[in-house]
C-alpha cells in the first residue's frame, strides 16, 4: 500500500480556492496583529508526531475487542498504515515499536520500507506487563518491582534486549511504562518495591548509549487497583533524577485522576528540564484513550501553551518526543488517528497564537480578566486554513479524512491484506 502522490494533489484540486479564500482572510487578520504567519505555518510543518505500532488495529477493553476491517497483520504492514497517516497529514513521520509485539525478522527491509514511507523510528517500548509464551518467570507479582530478584532480572534483561533492537533500527530512547503495583491493601510493601524499582531502572539506565534518552511514564491505576509503583508525575522525576542526565519523565494525558492540571505539571517539569515524553489522548473518566481534542479541547489547548511557553524559555529541557497514545474502539484506526493529528495540531497553532508578553504584562498587573482573554483570542481563533496550508506546502491533503475516504485507502487495504486480518498484540 503506497499513497499516489499524484492523486492527493488532484484530490486538492476542488477544495484550493475555498482554502486560499479562507488563509488569505486570516493571515490578513492575523499580521494586522503582528503575528508572523508563514513563521507559524514553518513550525505546525516541522512538528511531527510519532504513531505507535499498536494503534493501527482496533482497540479494545477487558471485556472484548471489535475487530476493524485490513488490519495490518505485520510489523510491514504497520509502517505502511503510518506512510498513509504521514502522506496525506504531513504530520506523522515516525512510529514507536512495542516490543515484543513487533520485533524485526530482516532489519534491513523493515528499514527500507520505513525509509520509502518516510518514516523514522522513534521511542521503542518495552513490555513488562504480561507474560510472553516462552517466559521462564511470570510477571504476575510485578516485574522491576518484583520480590524476586530472578523476576526482576528478567525484566530488567528484557528492557536491554529492547535497547539493542531499537539501536539497530535508529531509535534513541526507551519508554518504559511500568505496570507494577498491587490489587490488595497489604499485598506489597511500598517501600521495597519502589527501591527495587529504582535498582532495577539503574541497572537499565546503565546500559543507555550516550545519545539516548529513557523516558518513564506514570499512571495512577490499572492494571492493578489498589496501588501502582510510578504512580504520579512526582514519583517518576524522582526516579528519573536517581537514575541521571538522560532520563525524564514522560506525561501520558489518560494517565491522571479526573480534573488533575496537566498544563501545570508539563509547566514545572519544563523549568526542571525533566520533560521528555509526551502521549496524546483524551478522556472523560479515566484512560479512555479516546480521539486527541474530542472531549476537552480547551484542556489540550492550555497544556499546549504551557508547552509552547516551555519550548521557548527552559533551553534546560529537551524538545520532547509526541506520540500519540490512543485507541478506537468503534471507529476505522486510520481515520481516529488522522482526527487526532488535527485536534494536536491545531491545539499547537492556538498556542503558538497567544501574545506572550501581553499576557505576562497582564499578570503583572494582575488583570485576570485580559489574563482570560489573550487566552481565549487565542483558542477561539480557526486556524485550520494554517494547518491546510502547511500540508498543501507539503504535498499533503487539504482535507485529509475527506481524502482518505474518496481515495478508498480502507476498502484497498481490506483487498491488499483480507476482510478479517487482525493486528498483533492486541
Ligand atoms: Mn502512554
Amino acid at each position: 500500500m503506497q499513497i499516489n502522490k499524484e492523486e492527493i494533489r488532484s484530490g486538492n484540486e476542488n477544495l484550493r480556492e475555498a482554502h486560499k479564500a479562507g488563509f488569505d482572510f486570516l493571515a490578513n487578520t492575523l499580521s494586522g496583529q503582528g503575528v508572523d504567519v508563514n513563521a507559524i505555518v514553518q513550525r505546525l510543518a516541522d512538528f511531527q508526531v510519532a504513531i505507535p505500532s499498536w494503534a493501527l488495529g482496533a482497540g479494545g477493553t477487558r471485556f472484548g475487542r471489535f475487530s476493524y476491517y485490513g488490519e495490518p497483520s505485520s510489523l510491514e504492514q504497520k509502517i505502511q498504515d503510518v506512510g498513509v497517516l504521514h502522506a496525506l497529514t504531513q504530520t506523522a513521520g515516525a512510529i514507536s515499536l512495542h516490543i515484543p509485539w513487533d520485533v524485526p525478522e530482516d532489519y534491513k527491509a523493515i528499514k527500507e520500507v520505513a525509509a520509502l514511507n518516510d518514516i523514522v523510528f522513534d521511542a521503542v517500548n518495552s513490555n513488562t506487563f504480561q507474560d510472553q509464551k516462552d517466559a521462564v518467570h511470570s510477571y504476575k507479582y510485578g516485574s522491576l518491582s518484583n520480590v524476586d530478584k530472578a523476576v526482576r532480572d528478567q525484566a530488567i534483561a528484557h528492557n536491554i534486549e529492547v535497547v539493542e533492537i531499537g539501536k539497530k533500527l535508529g531509535s534513541k530512547s526507551l519508554t518504559v511504562w511500568l505496570a507494577d503495583g498491587s490489587n490488595f491493601p497489604g499485598q506489597s510493601n511500598f517501600q521495597t518495591a519502589l527501591r527495587h524499582t529504582e535498582d532495577s531502572l539503574k541497572q537499565i539506565y546503565g546500559v543507555l548509549p550516550e545519545d539516548w534518552k529513557m523516558f518513564i511514564e506514570y499512571k495512577p491505576y490499572e492494571p492493578y487497583f489498589y496501588s501502582t509503583v510510578i504512580q504520579d508525575w512526582g514519583t517518576s522525576f524522582m526516579l528519573a533524577n536517581a537514575c541521571g542526565e538522560k532520563a525524564f519523565t514522560l506525561v501520558d494525558l489518560g494517565h491522571h485522576l479526573p480534573n488533575t492540571n496537566i498544563e501545570q505539571i508539563v509547566s514545572t517539569l519544563m523549568m526542571k528540564g525533566k520533560l521528555g515524553g509526551f502521549h496524546f489522548n483524551d478522556s472523560k473518566y479515566g484512560d479512555d484513550d479516546s480521539t486527541v481534542g474530542s472531549v476537552k479541547p480547551y484542556a489540550l489547548f492550555l497544556i499546549f501553551n504551557e508547552l509552547v511557553y516551555g519550548m521557548k524559555n527552559n533551553p534546560q529541557n529537551p524538545y520532547p518526543a509526541w506520540m500519540i497514545d490512543a485507541s478506537h474502539n468503534v471507529k476505522d484506526p486510520l481515520e481516529d488517528l488522522i482526527q487526532s493529528l488535527e485536534a494536536i495540531q491545531e491545539a499547537y497553532a492556538k498556542a503558538l497564537l497567544v501574545d506572550q508578553d501581553r499576557l505576562k504584562a497582564a499578570q503583572l498587573e494582575n488583570d485576570v480578566v485580559q489574563c482570560q482573554e489573550i487566552l481565549q483570542n487565542a483558542y477561539r481563533t480557526d486556524v485550520r486554513p494554517l494547518l491546510q496550508r502547511a500540508r498543501l506546502e507539503r504535498d499533503g491533503a487539504l482535507n485529509p479524512i475527506q481524502a482518505y475516504r474518496s481515495m478508498g485507502i480502507r476498502q484497498k487495504l481490506v483487498d491488499e491484506r483480507g476482510r478479517h486480518s487482525v493486528a498483533s498484540g492486541l
